[in-house]
């Protein structure tokens, strides 16, 4: 396979070139494509230096799949130009997740939608992967009607830029901002730009894209996203309202039996899932599962997972394993 990976010098597509390498993916040239600044440098990839090339030069070499993780606005403009050439295209930006023409995939969920006519492919935002991980196996067998969210996510959601920004913070230094304020020692109410409804654009992703990816419009979700001051991986709280009553320990069980998912629950040996163990991992933690004692049919449960693999570069590289399996490319 011919494998582009557009945005190859980001936070994520940093992380799909070492999974490309790590999952051995075939991988018989990469073509790794960053923005104008970085064409000429050379990156190592399985013990060969290939070097980063531009967008025109990438759609020549019409390869087989493109992974872009280098903005909505890139993705936009260019995917489209890759699907002409033949390429199919997994894409991590926003840009083309709720567009009714392309699929919104997480492997475990939804990858039997796709067929060989699907040129662009959306990966989900980041926070929605992982609470849907966790939502689906309880959804099939408990109905879900309503899902509150808060999420404390990770410095390295925004990219490049905001590591920077914490990392000079703690050092004690100046230096370029990714956020209007702090974010050591910090909390901001404020992931992605605000929408005219009051919410943020990260909150209406985890309102709208649960959705489409388990193909049901009868449950809702309300989220508030949070930004904290760390580097490993987002956090969730999530609180489910079901329309059937269940057990924790039917809960315990679903999830346990999940592909994907790592029960981490046990108060008695302080066991729960957090960013520091999640940071590196392909698994989506899910812990503190209780229920909720003020309404019937409604649990409590905690979520971890690291934001560049399972929440971006892992998931879209499980979508390029499912085409090359199915022989979809
Ligand atoms: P570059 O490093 O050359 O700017 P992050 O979101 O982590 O900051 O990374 C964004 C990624 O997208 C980087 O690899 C960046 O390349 C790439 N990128 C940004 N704009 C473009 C563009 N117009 N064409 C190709 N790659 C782009
Ligand atoms: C964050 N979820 O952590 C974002 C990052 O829509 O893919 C990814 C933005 C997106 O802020």
């Amino acid at each position: 396979m011919k494998v582009a990976v557009v945005g190859a010098t980001g936070m994520v597509g940093t992380v799909m070139i070492k999974l490309l390498e790590e999952r051995n993916f075939p991988v018989t040239q990469l073509i790794p494509v960053a923005s104008e600044r970085s064409i000429g440098r050379e990156l190592l990839f399985n013990g060969t230096l290939y070097p980063i090339v531009g967008m025109e030069e990438a759609i020549n070499l019409a390869p087989n799949i493109a992974i872009f993780s280098a903005g909505g606005e890139t993705s936009l403009q260019w995917a489209p130009k890759f699907a002409e050439v033949g390429t199919t295209v997994i894409d991590n930006s926003s840009a083309w997740r709720m567009d009714p023409s392309k699929k919104l995939i997480v492997p475990e969920i939804n990858a039997f939608q796709l067929t060989s006519e699907d040129k662009i492919i959306a990966n989900p935002n980041c926070s929605t992967i992982q609470l849907v991980m966790a939502l689906s196996p309880l959804h099939k067998k408990y109905t879900m009607k309503r899902v509150v969210i808060s999420t404390y996510q990770s410095v390295s959601g925004t990219g490049v830029k905001a590591v920077q920004q914490l990392e000079n913070e703690e050092a004690g230094i100046g230096g370029p901002m990714a956020y209007p304020y702090q974010i050591h020692k910090n909390a901001l109410p404020h992931c992605d730009v605000f929408e005219p409804n009051g919410y943020t654009k990260e909150e209406m992703k985890l309102a709208r894209e649960p959705q489409k990816i388990l193909d049901d419009r009868t449950f809702s979700v309300s989220a508030t996203a949070v930004r904290i001051p760390t580097a490993g991986g987002h956090s969730e709280s999530v609180n489910v309202e079901f329309r059937n009553d269940f057990s924790i320990s039917d809960v315990r069980k679903l999830l346990h039996e999940q592909p994907g998912i790592v029960v981490q629950d046990n108060p008695d040996t302080n066991t729960y899932p957090m960013p520091i163990y999640a940071h590196g991992k392909d698994d989506v933690f899910v812990g503190r599962l209780r229920r909720d004692e003020t309404q019937p049919n409604t649990l409590n449960m905690w979520i971890v997972s690291d934001n560049l693999r399972k929440g971006a570069a892992t998931n879209a590289i499980q979508i390029a394993e499912y085409l090359v399996e199915n022989s979809l490319v």
